[in-house]
């Protein structure tokens, strides 16, 4: 059992490897079956995909290594007028991040073009969408969230996605990575206090979101003073966050206050610290992936089915199933960067679907418009079981390639007959598996298996199970007959 573990994680790992005219190709591109697609000449040509982020540094290193087009083959928009297209973080710091994404975004659909746009703050945000959808452009990938709620779908952010996905725009987001970076309680009037311990060099940066109307709350970030008093350093402001904190050492810690209304719920997270034992992972959704109009993503390490424990997971505060589906992450799409986490990763190549799905589509004479794109593509997830303490999100995973690998057989005659089998399939053969008179006999990494049975005098069932990356299985048998030679 040991060794076939070995031999199908190594056929994941060659995968790994993989590399092309266009850079390094995302693992995650196979795990979803993109190379169906391609082998069909599907490759999102005719779509424009915006990525939209804070920020794109290093775009013109990226450029030069291959792995984005050049400058005159995408489109540029910045909504931020300081620092423009190269953008900071959500923390002010200068940022690579929309140029990770929009390489995602091409390693799955090379031939779609790209828009990449930037926003500074939540009225730069709104310019973008409101842009992206005055444009007509019909698929966006977001892998962002802001830290003021409501977390219910009606903050300005998920608002602004709504009236873009009523205009065409299919938004797919993160989800968030937030699933230990959250707290849902109802606070105390006299202060509950949420225990935090970031380490020198950490940046704090906190936002609140509640539901009831009638419900005010508010945060204070505290650092303890050499008497062991506690004093504010910082509280949140009419946008329900923080100001970012540089921590350069001491105690410090979090503390939500009611300060007017009835017990009721709020929703606390961390930009960055986590909230260790406190944590709730239930309603970890932040904003705009809380909004009904966006596709919302959560991340599973591509090589496996179990969402990451840091992926931001529902219900909403208004009680919705969120994320809407789970992409794979912790790839590299650029061998200078492994290594890209997070449902940001995970929410780039599943715009990268959409491109593809809304190709074939319009290959096929079928409506694009975003209802019928976002039942094709949630239609084709792969079933990654119920929903479960750890596998949290119960939704399916992504993928283009929707069908089983077809199975060749051929086997000598003979009491030691030799098996041959080949598994063919226009996206990645992970493994085929064989069984003869119901006894697992071997499972072989990648297409192909040549293995000697013994066989018995009379009929024998050999079954050949053949599975590919997006998860996808197909199973064929063959009765051999063996007669026995001394009859003869
Ligand atoms: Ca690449
Ligand atoms: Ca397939």
């Amino acid at each position: 059992m040991k060794r076939l573990l070995i031999a199908m994680s190594g056929a994941a790992l060659a995968v790994a490897a993989s590399t092309s005219a266009l850079g390094i190709v995302s693992q995650g591109a196979f795990r979803m079956g993109a190379d169906a697609a391609w082998a069909r000449g599907i490759d999102g040509a005719g779509t424009r995909v915006a990525v939209l982020d804070t920020g794109f540094g290093g775009l013109d290193e990226s450029i030069a290594a291959g792995e984005l087009p050049p400058r005159d083959q995408m489109e540029t928009k910045s909504f931020d007028p300081v620092h423009g297209l190269e953008g900071r973080d959500n923390l002010g710091a200068p940022t690579q991040h929309g140029t990770r994404m929009a390489e995602i975004v091409r390693d799955v659909a090379p031939g779609a073009r790209l828009v990449l746009v930037n926003y500074a703050g939540i009225d730069g945000f709104l310019q973008a969408a409101d842009w992206i959808a005055a444009n007509g452009i019909p698929v966006v990938s977001h892998s962002n969230s802001l830290l003021g709620g409501p977390f219910d779908g009606t903050g300005p952010l998920a608002r602004a996605v709504d009236a873009a996905a009523g205009r065409g725009v299919l938004w797919v987001n993160s989800g968030g990575n937030f699933a230990e970076r959250h707290w849902r309680g109802v606070p105390s009037p006299a202060g509950t206090e949420l225990p935090i311990a970031p380490q020198p060099g950490e940046t704090l940066s906190f936002g609140l979101g509640w539901t009831d109307p009638a419900l005010k709350a508010v945060l204070s970030v505290q650092r303890q003073q050499a008497d062991g008093s506690w004093s504010e350093v910082v509280v949140s402001d009419t946008t329900r966050r923080t100001d970012p904190v540089a921590v350069d050492g001491g105690a410090w810690r979090l503390v939500v206050t009611r300060t007017q209304g009835p017990d009721a719920p709020v929703d606390v997270f961390s930009r960055t610290v986590g909230f260790g034992s406190v944590a709730v992972p239930d309603g970890s959704v932040a904003t705009p992936g809380d909004a009904a109009g966006a596709l919302s993503v959560g991340a599973v390490p591509w090589q496996g089915t179990d969402p990451a424990k840091y992926s931001s997971r529902g219900p909403t505060a208004d009680g919705r199933a969120k994320p809407d589906l789970v992409g794979p992450t912790y790839v590299t799409a650029n061998a200078l960067f492994p290594g890209t986490a997070g449902t940001s990763a995970a929410t780039a190549h599943v715009a990268g679907i959409a491109a593809l799905v809304r190709d074939e589509r319009v290959s096929l004479g079928q409506p694009i418009d975003v209802v019928a794109l976002r039942a094709d593509i949630t239609g084709r997830a792969r079933d990654l079981g119920a929903p479960g303490a750890d596998a949290g999100t119960g939704a399916g995973m992504a993928r283009f390639d929707v069908v089983a690998p077809r199975i060749g057989v051929t086997a000598s005659p003979g009491r030691a007959s030799i098996v041959r089998v080949r598994a063919f399939d226009d996206g990645t053969v992970q493994s085929v598996s064989l069984r003869v008179n119901g006894r697992a006999v071997r499972t072989a990494a990648g297409p192909y298996m040549r293995q000697q049975v013994g066989l018995r005098t009379g009929r024998n069932r050999v079954e050949v199970v053949a599975r590919d990356l997006a998860g996808n299985e197909s199973t064929v048998a063959r009765v051999l007959v063996r007669r026995d030679a001394k009859r003869r």
